[in-house]
């Protein structure tokens, strides 16, 4: 065996190797978003989990955060480049939104108010890989950053992380959505550097 071993430097998430390939550290949240940011009174908040069969749940504001939470520290990395390490966050597992839901599908359309959507595979929304967040450091999630809630996929690229985020929707087949018809790459992995369409 050699003294360096093959593989040892950039290894994901051992110690000072926390940045994926070509991203660099910042410590401000920039904000990104493609449109304005809606505003969605927590009165007539919903959101609404579909199948391929037409089956529906749905929860409101208040029946959302009744729900059992958890505490979320994780890395985050936009495709443009900047990473956050360390970002603290409350919200709903998917995978308790998908109890009880009777499905053969393999992906997930994320929707949100304003309309943009993303693409996920099913089994990437599952196993302690995603929420729907609501608090960021202890605090409402601000509008700018998605609140009242975002869905938070952290081992993804970050417009995989739908702000305003209302609705998923399984679906048997993948279906781009608004970053991904545009040329982003489909799954979006930052350790892979999968940035654009052929990465
Ligand atoms: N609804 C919605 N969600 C979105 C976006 C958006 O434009 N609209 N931008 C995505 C992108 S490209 C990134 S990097 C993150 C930015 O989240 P932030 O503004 O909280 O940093 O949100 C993602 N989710
Ligand atoms: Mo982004």
């Amino acid at each position: 065996m050699g003294i360096v071993s093959p593989g040892f430097f950039g290894r994901r998430g051992s110690g000072d190797t926390k940045l994926p390939p070509g991203q660099y550290q910042t410590r401000d949240f920039p904000v990104l978003s493609a449109g304005p940011t809606p505003r969605v009174d927590l009165d007539r908040w919903q959101f609404t989990v579909s199948t391929e069969t037409g089956q529906r749940k749905q929860w409101s504001w208040q029946e959302l955060t009744s729900l059992p939470s958890e505490d979320i520290t994780t890395d985050i990395h936009c495709v443009t480049k900047w990473s956050k390490f360390g970002t603290h966050w409350k919200g709903v597992p998917v995978e308790t939104l998908l109890t009880d839901i009777e499905t053969a599908a393999d992906y997930v359309m994320a929707h949100s108010y304003g309309g943009y959507t993303t693409n996920l595979p099913l089994e990437d929304l599952l196993n302690g890989q995603a929420w729907v967040a609501y608090q960021y450091d202890g605090e409402p999630l601000a509008p700018e950053h998605g609140g009242p809630a975002r869905l938070l996929v952290p081992h993804l690229y970050f417009w995989k992380s739908a702000k305003w985020v209302n609705g998923l929707e399984l679906m048997l087949a993948d279906e781009p959505g608004f970053w991904e018809t545009a040329g982003y790459h489909d799954y979006g992995d930052p350790w892979r550097e999968q940035r654009y369409q052929g990465d």
